[in-house]
């Protein structure tokens, strides 16, 4: 039986991951931090079979204990303080978690694995938001780098820091370019699950508009649990490398609000959105788009969920909880 430890499991993709590596018959281990953390019961209620340990990415310490007590073949470092605005407001904070949490967690594993680095497979969450303001359109794995956030810069040290261990040690280790994935999982503070929570609250008469800032902006948006599957394959393949992963299709959040407002029968959504200078950025990312050709031909991998079952799930999800509240 295969091990995995995951750090960010109490996130969209820790819990993703988590179910299918579960699935797939793996002992799975997962990193959790604080002395009492909210997201414990959630990862406890939905995940009976995955075991935790207590650690932090800025503590090279605790990465080092959850290592000797998982022994895992394959480590997925997800965790990070991942919320772009809140990396201008926290930028030091973000650096230490987002960028050398990322060092924290490969110099562990390469102790860890003593003289066989290689034994311990090793993947990083690396993001589109390290494309900023955009080189090339459509962006791939060679498309020139230039972050435009505290969290972007953070995310373009873990991802050269990935590289530098795996040539300079030769891990296998590699880092996923992943563009935007959303889910019902997706934490309400992230503008799709906050536009799916304000429709089902709109439609349903407890709300009567939603404050949002630049409309203009367009994302690659994907299904988190197709993305999981690419982080998966990355680590079954002979030599760590590096893959965009992506959909290959653009839309701007005025599409997504078209969608999502559509979807509970509101072909005008103008009246329910109000925009406000509080969720404009000092520094946009205005063009996201994949191509994620190595990803498919490499690894098999392509997204299963369009961009309107997307929305329409996302919805759903908020429709039924909501009404769940009631
Ligand atoms: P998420 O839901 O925000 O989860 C982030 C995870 O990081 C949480 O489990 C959080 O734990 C953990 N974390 C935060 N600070 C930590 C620390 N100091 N030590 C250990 N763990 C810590 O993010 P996600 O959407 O699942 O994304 C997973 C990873 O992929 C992140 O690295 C993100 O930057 C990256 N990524 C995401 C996307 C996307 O579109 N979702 C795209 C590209 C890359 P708590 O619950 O305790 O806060
Ligand atoms: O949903 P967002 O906050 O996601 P963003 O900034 O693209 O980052 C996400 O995807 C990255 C991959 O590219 C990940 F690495 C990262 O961890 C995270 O998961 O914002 C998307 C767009 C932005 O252009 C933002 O300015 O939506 C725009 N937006 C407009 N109004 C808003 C809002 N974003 C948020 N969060 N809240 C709003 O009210």
């Amino acid at each position: 039986m295969p091990t995995a430890l995951i750090t960010g499991i109490t996130g969209q993709d820790g819990l993703y991951l988590a179910e299918l590596l579960l699935t797939k018959g793996y002992d799975v281990h997962g990193l959790i931090r604080g002395q009492n953390n909210p997201k414990r019961d959630l990862v406890e209620h939905l995940l009976p079979d995955v075991r935790l340990h207590h650690g932090d990415l800025t503590d090279m310490s605790s990465l080092i204990r959850a290592l000797r007590d998982s022994d895992p073949d394959e480590v997925y470092n997800l965790g990070a303080v991942s919320f772009v605005a809140y990396s201008w407001e926290n930028a030091a904070l973000t650096t230490d978690v987002t960028a050398k949490g990322v060092l924290n967690m490969l110099e562990a594993v390469r102790l860890h694995a003593g003289g066989h680095p290689e034994d311990v497979r090793f993947y990083q969450a690396s993001s589109s938001e390290m494309f900023g303001k955009v080189q090339e359109v459509p962006q791939h794995e060679r498309t020139l780098l230039w972050p435009r956030s505290p969290y972007g810069v953070s995310k373009v040290f873990g991802h050269y820091m990935t590289i530098n261990y795996r040539e300079s040690y030769g891990m296998h280790a590699s880092s996923g370019i992943l563009f935007n994935h959303e889910s019902p999982r997706r934490g309400p503070e992230f503008v799709t699950r906050k536009i799916s929570e304000a429709v089902a609250r709109i439609k349903l008469g407890l709300q009567d508009h939603v404050v949002l800032g630049n409309l203009d902006a367009e994302r690659d948006w994907g299904f988190a649990g197709d993305y999981v599957e690419a982080m998966w394959l990355m680590l079954q393949q002979p030599r760590g490398d590096d893959y965009v992963v992506a959909t290959g299709e653009t839309h701007s959040i005025r599409d997504f609000l078209d969608a999502a407002f559509a979807h509970v029968g509101i072909d005008d959504w103008t009246p329910y959105v109000r925009q406000d200078e509080r969720f404009m950025r000092p520094a946009e990312v205005d063009h996201l788009i994949g191509d994620a050709s190595k990803a498919r031909e490499v690894l098999g991998w392509k997204p299963k969920v369009s961009f309107r079952e997307l929305v329409a799930m996302m919805v759903d999800a908020d429709l039924a909880a909501t009404r769940q509240g009631w």
